[in-house]
This record gives structure tokens, C-alpha cells and sequence, in this order.
């Protein structure tokens, strides 16, 4: 039989830094990543709010560390790289995941918003990446999961700036796998549907007359699975990547929607 080994999937001894994890989707998958064994780092603008994840970590058995750091701020990332590599060690896992969105039509959209989202969800992931990739190179081996979006492949009124972020995050993921494949650095993406978390809920929010929100039965209807997605959802898929099982996967978007992107719509 060829060599498989279960333990493949396991993360035990990594350093794993998640940013923005202090909830939603960065949240789960730092305590999927813990779960598998890894060491968590996590980093988000508020001390306030890293005191309350920690908090939330621990009552799920997670021991997180967190940093406060603005992702934007390349001086600001080095030292929390430094900071977490005297901490827990050189760091193996980079999930860049921190991000923001605002919902406005592209003509009403200051250029300052437009900029700032750009900064936040593909500039930051290159600062980021930037920043582990050298001791990566040396150790030999490393992962780096960007996360995208269905706008990484697909359009929608009002998320002009969100969508040319993410669309360039894919290929910020492919080229970070053309430079440092050769240093068995794997980068790849998961692409999450739309997923219930505190960044969608104003689309999830209820009608004054109780019905569903107008977008949230469209989602619904878009899903082969017919639901809105979970972040336990997207657990399996970053352990997966982040893992020795996935060490020939690179350059690759995981699409994690329920069946969006291969669905041409409900019939009429
Ligand atoms: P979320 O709950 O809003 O989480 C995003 C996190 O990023 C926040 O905790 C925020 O923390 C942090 N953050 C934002 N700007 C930052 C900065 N400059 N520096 C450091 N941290 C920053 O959203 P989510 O739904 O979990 O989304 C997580 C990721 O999944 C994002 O990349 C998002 O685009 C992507 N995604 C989400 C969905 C979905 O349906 N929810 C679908 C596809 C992709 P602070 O504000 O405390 O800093
Ligand atoms: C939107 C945005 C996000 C989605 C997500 C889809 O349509 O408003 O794209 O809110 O949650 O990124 O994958």
C-alpha cells in the first residue's frame, strides 16, 4: 500500500498566526487549528476585544495568544512576527485573513474607503506575507492561507473595492506560490460562501414584518446546499491546508460555498 498516514492531517507543534481572529471565521479556524494541535497566535486592532477572544478561546479549551496589530502597518507586522516567534517560535501558518467591506454603489464611494478596503484586504496580506515568508525559506517548509471570497470570482452592485481586493488576493496566492513553491512553501486560498457571521449579518437581517431579508432568500436560492454557510464549515478545509496532507496543493482556491460557483441559478 503507498505511504499514508492519518497524522498527516494533524498540525501538532505548529505555530499558527491567524489574523484578525478575535471572531467570525478567523476565530473558527484558529480553533480548528488548536484542535489539530497546532500553537495559535491571533491579532486584532483592540485590546479590549483580544481580552474577550482570549477569553472565548479559553472556554473552548483553546490557550490563544493574542497581539494587538493593524495589518495595514508593515512596522507594526514585523514586530508582531518577532513578538510571536520569541513567543512561541517561528511561525509555520499564515492564515491573512483579517479584512473589511463596505457596501456602497462604486459612484458614491469616497476613494479614501476605496483605499482603505484595498490596504486591508490585499495590501496587509502581502505585508503579512511578506513578513514570514523569510523564515519559512529557512526552515524549509511553510503555509500561507489567504482568505478570498466568491467576489475573488464573481461581481455584485455595491462591493466595488471588496471584489478587486479579493480578486487580486487570488493572484497575490498564485504568485506567492510561482516565487516559493521551489521552497516547499505552499500559499492557497479557501473562498468561503456566504457564511453567517457578524460581516454578513446586515444581508441575514430580518424584515420589520418578520420575513427573510430580500438578500438573504436570494442566497438561499443561489446555494445548492440551500443554507448560508457556518465557519465550522470552513474548519476541515484550513486544517486540511494548513496541514501535511496538502503539501502537492498550491496556488489554489478552495471554494468553500455550498455549490455556488458550479450553479447557474434556480429555473424559472
Ligand atoms: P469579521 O467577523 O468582520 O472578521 C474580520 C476581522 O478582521 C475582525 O475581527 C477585525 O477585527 C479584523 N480586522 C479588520 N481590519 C483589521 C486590521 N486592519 N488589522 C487587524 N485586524 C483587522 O468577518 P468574517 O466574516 O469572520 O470574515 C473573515 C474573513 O473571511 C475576511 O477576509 C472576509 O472577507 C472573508 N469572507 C467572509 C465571508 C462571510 O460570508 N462572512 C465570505 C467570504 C469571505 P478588529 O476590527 O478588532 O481589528
Ligand atoms: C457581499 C460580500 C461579502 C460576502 C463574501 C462572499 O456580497 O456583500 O461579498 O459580504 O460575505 O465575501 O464570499
Amino acid at each position: 500500500m503507498p505511504d499514508f498516514n492519518m497524522n498527516d492531517f494533524r498540525l501538532d507543534g505548529k505555530v499558527a498566526l491567524v489574523t484578525g481572529a478575535s471572531d467570525g471565521i478567523g476565530f473558527a479556524i484558529a480553533c480548528a487549528f488548536a484542535k489539530a494541535g497546532a500553537k495559535i497566535a491571533f491579532n486584532a486592532r483592540s485590546e479590549e476585544k483580544n481580552q474577550k477572544a482570549v477569553e472565548r478561546y479559553k472556554e473552548n479549551g483553546v490557550d490563544a495568544k493574542a497581539y494587538v496589530c493593524d495589518v495595514t502597518d508593515e512596522k507594526a507586522v514585523q514586530e508582531l512576527v518577532k513578538k510571536v516567534e520569541g513567543d512561541l517560535g517561528t511561525i509555520d501558518i499564515l492564515v491573512n485573513n483579517a479584512a473589511i467591506i463596505k457596501r456602497v454603489p462604486m459612484i458614491e464611494m469616497d476613494v479614501e474607503d476605496f483605499r482603505k478596503i484595498i490596504d486591508t484586504d490585499l495590501n496587509a496580506a502581502f505585508i503579512c506575507s511578506k513578513a514570514v515568508l523569510p523564515a519559512m525559506i529557512a526552515k524549509g517548509h511553510g503555509k500561507i492561507i489567504n482568505i478570498c471570497s466568491m467576489m475573488s470570482e464573481l461581481g455584485r452592485e455595491t462591493v466595488s473595492a471588496y471584489a478587486a481586493a479579493k480578486g487580486g488576493l487570488k493572484m497575490l496566492t498564485r504568485n506567492i506560490c510561482s516565487e516559493y513553491g521551489e521552497a516547499n512553501i505552499q500559499c492557497n486560498a479557501i473562498g468561503p460562501g456566504y457564511i453567517a457571521t457578524q460581516q454578513t449579518a446586515p444581508l441575514r437581517q430580518p424584515q420589520p414584518d418578520g420575513s427573510r431579508h430580500p438578500f438573504d432568500q436570494f442566497i438561499i436560492s443561489k446555494t445548492p446546499a440551500a443554507r448560508w454557510g457556518t465557519v465550522e464549515d470552513l474548519m476541515g478545509p484550513a486544517v486540511f491546508l494548513a496541514s501535511d496532507a496538502s503539501n502537492f496543493v498550491n496556488g489554489q482556491v478552495l471554494y468553500v460555498d455550498g455549490g455556488i460557483l458550479a450553479y447557474i441559478g434556480k429555473q424559472p
